[in-house]
């Protein structure tokens, strides 16, 4: 656990949210910031920063969390019209929390812009 990590605070319990899912290796959680109706994350327990510091022992956590997503977007009702994944990595990639994550954005028509 990261000093001052929110998400890993989250993770932990010792801040609260709205969890979703839970496992031994990830968390997942409304976003407090919602883009759309459904606005979910899932992060990681351990502390990892940002997908540049992925090692390959840890690869199989992205995966799991495209897996999990799935299955959210199931129990969301979001799966059969559509849903976006999105995991910012960076200044530049628009990530502002630390901590790797994953964004499950659904519930609307997106538009087809990237950034
Ligand atoms: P990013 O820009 O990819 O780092 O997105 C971080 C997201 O995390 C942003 O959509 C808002 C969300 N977020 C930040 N702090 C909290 C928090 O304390 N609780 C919850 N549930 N979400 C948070």
């Amino acid at each position: 656990m990261a000093v001052d990590c929110i998400f890993c605070k989250i993770a932990a319990g010792s801040v609260p949210a709205e969890i979703l899912y839970q496992d031994e290796d990830l968390v997942s959680f409304r976003d407090i910031n919602p883009q759309a109706p459904v606005h979910l994350l899932i992060v990681p327990r351990k502390h990892i920063t940002n997908l540049n510091d992925l090692s390959e022992d840890d690869s199989y956590l992205v995966g799991k969390m495209a897996k999990v997503a799935q299955q959210l977007a199931l129990s969301e009702g979001i799966s059969e019209l559509g849903y976006r994944l999105v995991v910012n990595c960076g200044d530049w990639g628009g990530q502002l929390v630390k901590h790797l994550h994953m964004h499950i954005i659904g519930g609307r028509k997106l538009d087809g812009r990237l950034g």
